[in-house]
């Protein structure tokens, strides 16, 4: 059973024209135009080997076999196809086209499971700021008072942008776990290791815990030119104290990992003193306990820097999600299988988070990475060798076989 490399090369380089931001990297947001123009595409060549799609209330989708019987226990294949703003055209969507072309593959087999391909929805939080919201319904981390918290830039809620589903088919999108043999994804491992050591491919053992708050730094705003320094409470210089100090703080632990990534002064005016500041800040480890602590020696520090510099501050948690160890034996089998082929592999952790932590909670979850070309994700530049997109393809293929017993 070989997949086929060049129709994933071609379903790819399809797939990255759905972009909000032709020439400046992919901005495909969950619920977009763009978005539903790639699930168009996915559909399409889905339908072509005659699988059934069905889209739950949060826009989930699950992409069944031809010869799923109901009743059988599944495999899944999923991952994501949204991007962050000026992304790159492989994260995520990578997982689902690699998970499409095993399916074409294994379409005239017999199985002795069912197999079935998921996107997840809105898995990078772009719309609103809280990662792998699409499966944390499906897990049950999210309830329908979620779908008022989250509310995007334009203070549109999740209710609103699905049209107000109902109480019924929320309930729907909870998957019944008993259900599930195992879940599969494939992703670019988005960091510098694989490609550092010389390696094709990756099973991730822990994935990354993740806690992001936002700050909001209320000082008062004033003329730019008529205002002495020393009468000033300038929100943005606190925040930007605040923003050095977490540096500061987790620099030098190796592993832990802190970003502030969004910033909004307002008014925004540049011969305005800003009144107001919102950043968000996240931090991230493997281990619970280190995220906590991070946080609280932060949160403790931006307290401090407001009250010496007599400004507000409000400390918000936006979102988080624990480290998830993945499955053991899964791991292990793949690691026999990586070795059998004599594939450089690695065992290693993922900085990243992905849906495979919401689903692992549950089910038996495997992981598996390929390089990323200088370790760069989340950009334009963001890429990754051919032939380690068809090997980490093939590799799927191999390990979902093993696993539905396709013959
Ligand atoms: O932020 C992440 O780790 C993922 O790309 N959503
Ligand atoms: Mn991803
Ligand atoms: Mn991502």
């Amino acid at each position: 059973m070989k997949v086929n490399g060049e129709r994933l090369l071609t379903d790819l380089f399809q797939l990255r024209q759905f972009t909000d931001t032709p020439g400046e990297g992919v901005t495909r947001f969950s619920y977009g135009q763009q978005d539903q123009k790639a699930r168009a595409y996915l559909l399409k060549e889905a339908g072509a080997i005659g699988c059934a799609a069905e889209t739950d209330a949060l826009k989930n989708i699950r992409i069944g076999m031809p010869q799923n019987t109901s009743g059988r226990q599944k495999v899944v294949i999923g991952s994501h196809i949204d991007t962050v703003r000026n992304g790159g055209w492989l994260d995520g969507i990578y997982g689902v086209t690699a998970g499409l072309e095993v399916m074409r593959v294994l379409k005239d087999c017999r199985l002795e499971y069912d197999l079935e391909l998921v996107i997840f929805a809105e898995e990078e939080g772009s719309n609103f700021g809280s990662t792998m919201t699409g499966s944390k319904f499906i897990s049950g981390d999210y309830k329908e008072e979620d779908l008022d918290h989250l509310k995007n830039d334009e203070g549109l809620s999740l209710r609103q942008i699905l049209e107000n589903p109902s109480e019924e088919e929320l309930r729907q999108v909870k998957w019944d776990f008993s259900e599930l043999k195992a879940m599969l994804e494939l992703h670019i491992e988005q960091g510098p290791v694989l490609e550092r050591e010389g390696l094709s491919l990756g099973i991730v053992e822990t994935i990354f815990g993740m806690r992001v708050i936002e700050v909001e730094v209320t000082g008062v705003g004033n003329h730019a030119g008529a205002t002495p320094m020393e009468d000033r409470k300038d929100a943005l210089c606190a925040a930007a104290e605040c923003i050095l100090a977490a540096e500061r703080i987790v620099k030098p632990n190796g592993h832990t990992v802190v970003t502030v990534g969004r910033i909004k002064a307002e008014p925004d005016c540049s011969n305005v003193i800003p009144e107001k500041t919102v950043f968000t800040l996240e931090a991230r480890d493997g281990q619970t306990e280190k995220i906590d602590y991070f946080i609280n020696q932060i949160t403790a520090a931006i307290k401090r820097i407001c009250r010496e510099r007599q400004v507000e501050c409000q400390i918000r948690e936006v979102s988080s999600s624990e480290p998830l160890k993945l499955d053991p034996e899964l791991s292990k089998t793949m690691e026999r299988l990586a070795a059998q082929k004599k594939i450089p592999y690695r065992v290693m952790d993922s900085g990243a988070v992905h849906d495979a932590c919401m689903i692992a909670k549950h089910a038996k979850t495997g992981m598996i990475f390929v390089p990323s070309i200088g370790g760069r994700s989340h950009v334009p530049e963001e890429d990754t060798r051919p032939e380690d997109l068809v090997q980490g393809a093939q590799f799927l293929l191999e390990v979902a076989a093993a696993l539905t017993g396709a013959e």
